[in-house]
């Protein structure tokens, strides 16, 4: 096959990245645990051509830069395994605003990972496209999985992987309060080395969320969604914490993030258990269980004006289409 087309889904660390041990290989200072969203799906396309060069289109608009560099990066990877130096096009469609904190990338790099190594001919592990995703952008390996995965820390490219983690609980949803789609003013990749090489909090930060994700695993093996909720808004507190005591500081929360996490808050205080968590931009994503998902937008639309929502169920791991 010289062409084929993949889907994956954005997913929402419920334990957060946030710092690298290997910027060359995308290793992440911490392990993580994630939620696939069953909703802002990529589609991505890879077809081998003649040309020279390879050729990103990312909605309709052909990349330049880092941007390109960054898939050429992958499919000079695909292409050293499958032993040719064939170019590709790459055809990408988002559903999800592109760099607004909404994890289009780790969507996109999924779905690259799936696409182009079906295209080159390989035929990969879920294990194997994990880490090859990972190399695109790390939180990408998670999104080889459906529902919750763990990307453990790992110490190599080999070990340094995604699986997907067994659920027994009620079904689970999060809510994506859309604040702004703008394109954030700092990336997360430099907002994260950034944090890294300046934050005296990041030692903290590395030290608990390391703990944070033995915990996480622990309440998902027990099917225990409090403890789950609990762990996932003190992670994306503690990441945010991180970030505040970067020189200058990194700040991605506005006033409206935190009047969310407030309204959150009063809605657990009468018995409807939602957590809160935001990643790198103002939107903020609830966790709930999936039956009350209609009933915490609705009470947080009351609460908060100007708020766009989304409800997203547990999604798959990413998939090729039939072409
Ligand atoms: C996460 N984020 O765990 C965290 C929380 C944003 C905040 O992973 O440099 O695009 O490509 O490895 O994966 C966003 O960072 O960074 C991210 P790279 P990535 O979902």
């Amino acid at each position: 096959m010289t062409r084929a087309t993949a889907v994956a889904h954005p997913n929402i660390a419920l334990v957060k990245y946030w710092g690298k041990a290997d910027r060359e290989l995308n290793l992440p200072a911490t392990g993580s645990l994630s939620l696939t969203l069953g909703i802002f799906p990529t589609t991505t396309t890879v077809e081998l051509t003649e040309e020279a060069t390879d050729q990103v289109i990312l909605d309709g608009a052909t990349l330049s830069g880092e941007e390109s560099a960054r898939v050429r990066a992958v499919l000079d990877l695909v292409r050293e395994r499958a032993g040719t130096g064939a170019h590709a096009r790459v055809t990408s469609t988002n559903t999800v605003p592109t760099a607004a904190g909404l994890a289009s990338s780790a969507a996109a790099f999924a779905a690259l990972a799936k696409a182009s190594s079906v295209a080159y001919g390989l035929s990969l592990s879920d294990a194997e496209l994990s880490r090859l995703a990972r190399r695109g952008s790390g939180s990408a390996c998670r999104s080889i999985f459906g529902g919750l995965a763990r990307w453990n820390q790992g110490t190599s490219d080999e070990t340094s992987v995604a699986e997907p983690l067994e659920w027994k609980g009620e079904d689970l949803a999060m809510v994506v309060a859309v604040i702004s789609s703008a394109r954030k003013k700092i990336g997360s990749r430099a907002g994260m080395n950034h944090t890294v090489e300046t934050s005296p909090y990041f030692e903290g930060w590395v030290r608990s969320n390391a703990a944070l994700v033995e915990r996480a695993s622990r309440a998902v093996a027990e099917a225990d969604f409090t403890s789950l909720g609990e762990i996932a808004e003190m992670s994306a507190l503690r990441m945010h914490a991180s970030m505040l005591g970067a020189e200058p500081p990194v700040r991605y929360l506005t006033g409206k993030s935190f009047a969310i996490f407030d309204a959150v808050q009063a809605l657990r205080e009468e018995g409807l258990e939602a957590y809160a968590s935001a990643d790198a931009g103002p939107n903020v994503k609830i966790l709930c269980r999936s039956r009350e998902a209609a009933l915490v937008t609705q009470s947080l639309r009351e609460r908060i004006e100007d708020v766009k929502m989304h409800v997203a169920n547990a999604g798959p791991g990413a998939y090729l289409l039939d072409e």
